[in-house]
Parts: C-alpha cells; structure tokens; sequence
C-alpha cells in the first residue's frame, strides 16, 4: 500500500458547532498520522485558490464566504488545517469523511453525521479531504509551507530570502 498525504479541513460549521474533537476522533480510527496542524483565517484568495476547479459553478460565491466563514463571523471564521499521512490515506479518509453531498453521506461518516444543506442551497460538510494524489499535493503545497509538516513526501530546496517583510514577536 502506498503511503500517501493529504490534506483535510475542519471547515467553520465544524468550529461554530464544537466538533472538532469528533471529528478528530473519527478521523483517528484510520491510524494515520497528524504532521502538520494549524488555524488559519482564509483570505479571499485562498480560497479561491483552493476551489479554484469549481469557480464556474453557480455556488462558487457562496462556497468562498462558507469557507471563509464568512456567514459565521468572529470568531468562527478561521479553519484548522491539517496533513495527515498513511497507506492509502486519501481513499480511506474520504470514506471517513462521507459524501460530498451530506444529505447522501453515510450517516455514520462525518458529513453525514455533522453535516447540513442550508435552506440557501450551501452544503456546509464540515470537513474538507483531499480528492486524489495530484489534488493533494496541490493543497498540501497551497496551505502549509515546508517548515510547518514535520515530514514532507514532496522535495524541497533551500533558497536565500532577502529583504522580506515578516511578522516576528516583540
Ligand atoms: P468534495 O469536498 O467532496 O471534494 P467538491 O470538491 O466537488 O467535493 O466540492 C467542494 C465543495 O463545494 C464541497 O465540499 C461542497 C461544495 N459543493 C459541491 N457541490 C455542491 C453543490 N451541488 N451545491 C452546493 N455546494 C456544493
Ligand atoms: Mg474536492
């Protein structure tokens, strides 16, 4: 079995309704393991970067605020972003994950469990998984930066960094 990584979120609605200890424990029945974890405010960009393939679909807009959480406000609006690693983990884990659709989820999945269609037309599905190995790295890429995984599958370079500008701690 190959090992793979990916990418899952635990996007705004899973915050909002507390879940994220379960839907770490059920993402922990897969024995993989977590290396690299963070919250993040998503700006507009990432997440159209992010869903960049849906952008001509009808609840592109919607899907930007839900993501950003932007119906939620403070201080909802922020995911926590994490890389887990496994064999075979984007299959397994999707399966963990449940449906897109989280009225079609298997109700034992997180989607199907957490999950609802606003009246609105939004899936809020609780959880982002990366859909294959090309997509996942794509994300993995797009939201963690190399020093922030404790083990990445991807190569890397060192480059010289100068004159950027860089929030640091007084
Ligand atoms: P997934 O998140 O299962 O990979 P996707 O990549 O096709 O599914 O879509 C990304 C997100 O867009 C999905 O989590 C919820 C939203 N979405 C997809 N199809 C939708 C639809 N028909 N109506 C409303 N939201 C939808
Ligand atoms: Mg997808």
């Amino acid at each position: 079995m190959p090992i793979e990584q990916l990418l899952i979120l635990i996007k705004p609605d899973g915050i909002k309704k507390s879940l994220t200890g379960n839907i770490l424990t059920k993402l922990s029945e897969a024995r993989m393991l977590i290396i690299g974890a963070k919250a993040v405010k998503v700006s507009e960009e990432l997440a159209k970067t992010h869903y960049h393939q849906l952008k001509d679909k009808p609840f592109f807009g919607e899907l930007i605020d839900y993501i950003q959480g932007k119906i939620y406000g403070e201080p909802w609006d922020r995911v926590l972003a994490f890389v887990y690693q496994g064999e075979d983990a984007i299959v397994r884990m999707r399966k963990i994950a449940g449906a897109t659709n989280p009225e079609e989820a298997d109700p034992v999945s997180i989607r199907g469990a957490y999950g609802r269609i606003t009246t609105k037309g939004v899936y809020e599905n609780v959880v982002h998984c990366s859909s294959d190995l090309s997509e996942a790295e794509r994300e993995i890429k797009l939201w963690f930066k190399p020093e922030e995984i404790v083990k990445s599958i991807y190569s890397t370079k060192k480059v010289v960094v100068e004159k950027e500008k860089r929030e640091v701690w007084t």
